[in-house]
C-alpha cells in the first residue's frame, strides 16, 4: 500500500537529513546556458587562482569549551538584535593569529615578484547567497570587538539573503575562511582568493569521543579546518604555526579573551 511504502522510506532516513521542498523535474532534452554574471566572476576568478601553487594544511580543533559559551554569547548579543553564531569567533580568532603572522596577511603581484603586507585585517567570510557563492569581507576585524564582528556579518548575510551585497563589500579583501560546516562536511580543499595568500574551510561541528589528559573518554565538539595557502610564499610551517595559535585561541576561550584587542 502506498502510505505503508512512504512510512517505511521516511523511518529509515536520518532525522538530520531535510528532504528537499519538492522533487525535481525531469527535463526530456539537454539545455546550453551562457555563464554570466557572479558565476562569470567565479569562472574569472577560479581560474586565475588555480594558477597559484597550492598547498593543504589540516587540523582538528575542539571547541567543546566554545561549544558551551554559545547559548550565553547568544542571549548577550540578542540584547542589542545582533544574531550570533561562531563565525564571529573564528574571524576574531584569524585576525589575532594573524598579527603574529603578516605574512598571511598579505597579496602578491602578478608575477609574484612583490608582496604587499596589508595592514587592515579584511576578512573574506565565503557566503551561500541567492546569487551562489560571494565573499564579502569584515573590514578593519583587527580593532573590532566579536560583538562588531558579528553585527557586521549579520549586515552581510541580510544583503547575501536579498542579493544586494555590494562592490564596496566584496573588494579589498585580505584573508578568507569559508564554514562550509553549516551546510556539511569534513574536510574540504579551498582554493585561495588570487592575490591573496591564504584561505581557511571549516567542516561540521561533530561531536565524536576524545581521551581528556587522565585517559578518560569525553563527548566532544569537534570540527576540522583545511587551510590552503600560496606556496610560493607562504611555507608549512609558518600555516602550522598559525594554525596552532588560532586553534589554542578557539580552544581557550579565555585565553582569546585575554588577547582580545
Ligand atoms: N558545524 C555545525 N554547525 C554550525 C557550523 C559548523 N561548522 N557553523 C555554523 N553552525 C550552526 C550555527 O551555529 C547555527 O546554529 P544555531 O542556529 O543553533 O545558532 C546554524 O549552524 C546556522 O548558522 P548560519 O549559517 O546562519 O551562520 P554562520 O554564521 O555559522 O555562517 C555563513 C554564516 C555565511 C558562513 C553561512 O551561512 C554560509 O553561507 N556557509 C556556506 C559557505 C560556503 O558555501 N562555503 C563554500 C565556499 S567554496 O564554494
Amino acid at each position: 500500500k502506498p502510505t505503508a511504502a512512504v512510512t517505511a522510506v521516511e523511518s529509515t532516513v536520518p532525522s538530520t537529513t531535510p528532504l528537499p521542498a519538492s522533487l525535481p523535474m525531469v527535463h526530456g532534452k539537454d539545455r546550453t546556458e551562457t555563464i554570466k554574471g557572479f558565476q562569470k566572476a567565479m569562472v574569472r576568478s577560479m581560474t586565475q587562482a588555480l594558477k597559484v601553487p597550492h598547498f593543504g594544511y589540516c587540523d582538528e580543533i575542539d571547541l567543546t569549551a566554545l561549544v558551551g559559551k554559545k547559548k550565553e554569547f547568544q542571549e548577550l548579543a540578542s540584547k542589542y538584535g545582533i544574531r550570533f553564531s561562531f563565525m564571529p569567533v573564528f574571524v576574531k580568532a584569524a585576525s589575532l593569529a594573524l598579527l603574529h603572522f603578516p605574512v598571511l596577511n598579505a597579496s602578491v603581484d602578478a608575477n609574484c615578484e612583490n608582496i604587499t603586507y596589508k595592514a587592515s585585517h579584511n576578512i573574506g567570510i565565503a557566503m551561500d547567497t541567492v546569487n551562489g557563492l560571494l565573499v564579502p569581507n569584515v573590514k578593519e576585524v583587527q580593532s573590532k570587538t566579536l560583538l562588531e564582528v558579528a553585527q557586521e556579518i549579520n549586515r552581510l548575510q541580510e544583503l547575501g539573503a536579498k542579493g544586494a551585497i555590494g562592490s564596496a563589500d566584496i573588494s579589498n579583501g585580505t584573508f578568507t575562511i569559508s564554514n562550509i560546516g553549516s551546510i556539511g562536511g569534513t574536510y574540504a580543499k579551498p582554493v585561495i582568493m588570487h592575490p591573496e595568500v591564504a584561505i581557511g574551510a571549516f567542516g561540521k561541528i561533530q561531536k565524536l569521543p576524545r581521551f581528556d589528559s587522565n585517559g578518560v573518554v569525553f563527548a566532544a565538539h569537534i570540527m576540522q579546518v583545511s587551510w590552503a595557502a600560496d606556496h610560493r610564499v607562504i611555507d608549512g610551517a609558518t600555516m602550522a604555526r598559525f594554525s596552532n595559535m588560532w586553534k589554542n585561541f578557539l580552544e581557550n576561550p579565555t585565553l582569546l579573551a585575554l588577547y582580545m584587542k
